[in-house]
């Protein structure tokens, strides 16, 4: 059962955590799916923190054990399935420090064939664009937590817009508070929820502009 995992992880329990993750990776569950339970596992961290339950504190413990997991977890994501796949700018938007869920998606690119440029967190606007007036890219990856940092994000297309570079650059935009009305405010134009998600538009964009196929996302 993966309620197991789950509860563990957001009873910050340690030890029982990274057992059942060895666990379930020698049972065959793929390093995706136990990266998910354990990202739900945190959202009730979260959640409880949000409650008052829990204080600051726990949300360090549970960063702290999330990095543990990945690091039994990282020689098992999938290996370069998607070679040649375009440039791609990340990083989290200014004013938020979250990373592990960008970490999860940046790792994914990077072994699934793609050139990622991170350029962590806290970024500021200006910063993604001059990044992709350095680099070329055509593909912009943002990672927002805090809710009052979506502006930053609006404040990037905006910049886009300003630059004339729109045209030829498409964001994608991903984490917890992300959804189609968001995406409509910062006028991204794509969203995703999860790392998986958030790679499979990453290949459907990276297909378009070398030409190929068309999908729904
Ligand atoms: C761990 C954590 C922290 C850690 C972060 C450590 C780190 N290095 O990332 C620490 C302790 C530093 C922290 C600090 C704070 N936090 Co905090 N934190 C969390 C917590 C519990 C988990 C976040 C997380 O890592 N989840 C696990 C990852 C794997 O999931 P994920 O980020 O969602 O990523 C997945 C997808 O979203 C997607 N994805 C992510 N990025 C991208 C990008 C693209 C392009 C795509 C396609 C997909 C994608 O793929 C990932 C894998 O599936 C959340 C609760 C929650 N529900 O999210 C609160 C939460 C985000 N924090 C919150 C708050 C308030 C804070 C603080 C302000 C607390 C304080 N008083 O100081 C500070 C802010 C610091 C700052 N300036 O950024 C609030 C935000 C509320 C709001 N409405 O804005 C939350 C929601 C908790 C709560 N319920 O109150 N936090």
């Amino acid at each position: 059962m993966s309620e197991d995992l789950v509860g563990a992880m957001s009873r910050l329990e340690e030890e029982k955590t990274l057992a059942l993750v060895k666990e379930k990776l020698e049972a065959g569950v793929t390093a995706m799916e136990i990266v998910e339970q354990c990202r739900r596992g945190i959202e009730v961290v979260g959640s409880k923190y949000g409650e008052g339950v829990f204080y600051l504190s726990d949300l360090i413990m549970s960063e702290e054990i999330f990095r543990r997991v990945m690091e039994i977890l990282e020689p098992h994501f999938p290996q370069n399935d998607f070679p040649g796949g375009a440039k791609i700018i990340m990083g989290t938007i200014e004013g938020d420090i979250h990373d592990l869920g960008k970490q999860i998606v940046v790792y994914l690119l990077r072994s699934s064939g793609f050139k990622v440029y991170d350029l962590g967190v806290d970024v500021p606007p200006e910063k993604f664009v001059e990044a992709v007036k350095e680099t070329g890219a055509s593909i912009i990856g943002i990672c927002v937590l805090l809710t009052y940092c979506i502006g930053s994000v609006k404040k990037v297309v905006d910049l886009l817009v300003e630059t004339g570079l729109k045209e030829k650059v498409t964001v994608v935009l991903g984490g917890y508070p992300v959804n189609a009305q968001v995406r409509d405010y910062t006028g991204v134009d794509y969203y995703g929820n999860d790392a998986l998600h958030g790679l499979e538009i990453f290949k459907k964009i990276s297909g378009e502009t070398n030409g190929g196929s068309e999908g729904d996302i």
